[in-house]
């Protein structure tokens, strides 16, 4: 039978409210938020629902978002119609029905998630309606208007001394690492396909490490890892286990934060690299190992089947049900269409893609020396 119990000795919580499925970026933009409902059916399909706590998490505050962002900023958002002035509003960031309750919702979903962490009522825990990493104080960027992940971050500081925070989406975390640019109680550690001229946001190159003045506490406190096209698995987890470990050693973080954006597997809409879903959740392993309290949140992500398949995956991986998950289909599962059509797997092979992979064992090399350089300097 597809019995899953629930985790020994510790306590996964997951987040959310279904409201924030129901927004819609526009027809062809390619955020598309009921993601998050296949995500969820697919979850409780296998009963992973019956191994966590859950909280219908309640829409941030507006003074629960002005922790971090501007005050004419979220007022802004709370009325888009008052204010002539641009806030990074375009075609990638348009003004759609309901956009203020889906900020206030995905957002009040990771600080609610955050506080668990903080009071110790929870080990993990998940919110895949966050991750979104461009969203700046003042202005909103790359699908992104609030940033749930400083706002959570913020939450987790009250507490704990030191946060690690990690982003495995396939755009570099340019908001995170920006609002904690100068602190060293926040390490941030992005890998993402760099490309300065062609690829979104163009920032994160390895020698960007933190501000450059010797007496600026957040010198040498971010590590960046820009990659070229159609990574693999092999080469990315070596890479990953390399530095996060490495990391996590020296900096010995009371709290990480991972984003999971799942625009990092091969075939996304938007991505170009060649991960299959076990190579994304092997770094969902990997985190978990260290038993330090994580906090999982989403982020991208455009090919919505793959998506849910990741996300339930390491849904499973979170709550130590991974090992038994049946990687076939259970015949009563209530599968949605966009499942059925295909015939369905956990697992297709996502890795032979129309990508060559552009990292050689030599450029991956290279980064791996540059950033046990860095972490010379850190000590704790
Ligand atoms: O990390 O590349 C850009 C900026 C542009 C090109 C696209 N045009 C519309 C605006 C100017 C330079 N933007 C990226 C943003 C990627 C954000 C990733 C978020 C995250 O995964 C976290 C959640 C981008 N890439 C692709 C598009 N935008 C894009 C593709 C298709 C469309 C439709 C809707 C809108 C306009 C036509 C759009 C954007
Ligand atoms: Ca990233
Ligand atoms: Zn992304």
């Amino acid at each position: 039978e597809n019995q899953i119990a629930r985790p020994k000795g510790y306590t996964v919580s997951w987040h959310s409210n279904p409201d924030v499925e129901d927004h819609h970026f526009g027809q062809t933009h390619p955020m598309k938020p009921w993601r998050l409902t296949l995500t969820k059916e697919l979850v409780m399909s296998y009963g992973m629902h019956l191994a966590m706590d859950l909280y219908l998490s309640r829409a941030a505050t507006q003074e629960e978002l002005k922790a971090f962002h501007k005050d004419e900023y979220i007022d802004f958002l709370h009325e888009p119609g008052y204010s002539s002035a641009v806030y990074g509003v375009g075609d990638d960031c348009p003004i759609f029905d309901g956009l203020y309750d889906y900020c206030s919702l995905y957002a009040g979903a990771s600080i609610d998630a955050a506080r668990k962490l903080c009071s110790k009522q929870s080990d993990i825990a998940i919110n895949w309606s966050g991750g979104l990493h461009h969203a700046k104080k003042g202005e909103a960027s790359g699908f992104c208007y609030v940033n749930d992940i400083v706002l959570a971050i913020l939450q987790l500081l009250r507490v704990h001394a030191r946060v690690l925070y990690i982003d495995i989406d396939v755009h570099h975390g340019d908001g995170v690492e920006q609002a904690f640019w100068s602190s060293d109680r926040v390490m941030c550690v992005s890998f993402h396909k760099y490309d300065r001229e062609v690829f979104f946001p163009g920032t994160g190159p390895l020698e960007s490490t933190g501000p450059i003045h010797p007496n600026n506490p957040g010198k040498n406190y971010t590590i960046n890892v820009p990659l070229n096209d159609g990574i693999d698995d092999s080469s990315y987890q070596h890479l990953f286990e390399t530095i996060i470990g490495d990391t996590i050693d020296v900096y010995r973080p009371d709290a990480i934060v991972l984003q999971c954006g799942a625009d990092s597997l091969g075939h996304d809409r938007l991505g170009c690299f060649n991960l299959n879903i076990k190579g994304h959740g092997q770094c969902v392993t990997f985190v978990k190992s260290f038993r330090i309290p994580l906090l999982v949140v989403g982020g991208g992500g455009y090919t919505p089947r793959n998506v849910a398949r990741a996300w339930a995956h390491e849904t499973s991986i979170c709550i130590g049900a991974d090992k038994t998950l049946n990687p076939a289909l259970p015949e009563f599962m209530p599968l949605r269409e966009a499942f059925r059509k295909e015939g369905f797997t956990l697992f297709p092979n996502l890795g032979s893609w129309r990508k060559d992979n552009l990292n050689d064992q030599k450029y991956i090399q290279k980064i791996i020396e540059h950033v046990k350089e860095q972490l010379r300097y850190i000590k704790h």
